[in-house]
């Protein structure tokens, strides 16, 4: 995949509160085009796998309980610079200290439960597209 794209999930606390519209305007309003897009649920092992870089932290357990408690958008997103763009687009992890008209300002909940996901490099855009996406659905 191109260094210009990165992946996001649109969490299920974001879902739940009636987010999905207003996240996908503040995206593609910042430049990104959607290039890959579904409306899906993430098994516990699915979770388990997207998240095994933290599988030794002691928040494991909840952001897979989490991560798998409802619906996700999952999506591939073209810009250039794409991964840094978007991680600014989102704001810190933590939504108290995210800057302000960030993604997690306005619809994260708490840091456990924090509305998106931006993947963090070129390397891991790509590997967590293809964890979502087959070849055929990104554009
Ligand atoms: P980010 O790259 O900003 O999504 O954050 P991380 O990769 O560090 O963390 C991934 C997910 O783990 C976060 F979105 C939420 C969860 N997490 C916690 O629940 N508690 C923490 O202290 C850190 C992360």
């Amino acid at each position: 995949m191109a260094t210009n794209r990165t992946f996001t999930m649109i969490k299920p606390d974001a879902v739940e509160n009636g987010h999905i519209g207003a996240i996908l305007e503040k995206i593609t309003s910042a430049g990104f085009k959607i290039v890959a897009m579904k409306f899906t649920q993430l098994s516990k092992r699915d979770a388990e796998e997207f998240y095994a870089i933290h599988k030794e932290r002691p928040f494991f357990g909840e952001l897979v309980e989490f991560m798998t408690r409802g619906p996700i958008v999952a999506a591939v997103l073209e810009k250039s610079n794409a991964v840094e763009d978007f991680r600014t687009l989102i704001g810190a992890t933590n939504p108290e200290e995210a800057a302000e008209g960030t993604i997690r300002k306005l619809y994260a909940t708490s840091i456990g439960e924090n509305a998106v996901h931006g993947s963090d490099s070129d390397e891991n855009a790509e590997i967590e597209a293809a964890f979502h996406f087959a070849g055929r659905e990104i554009f």
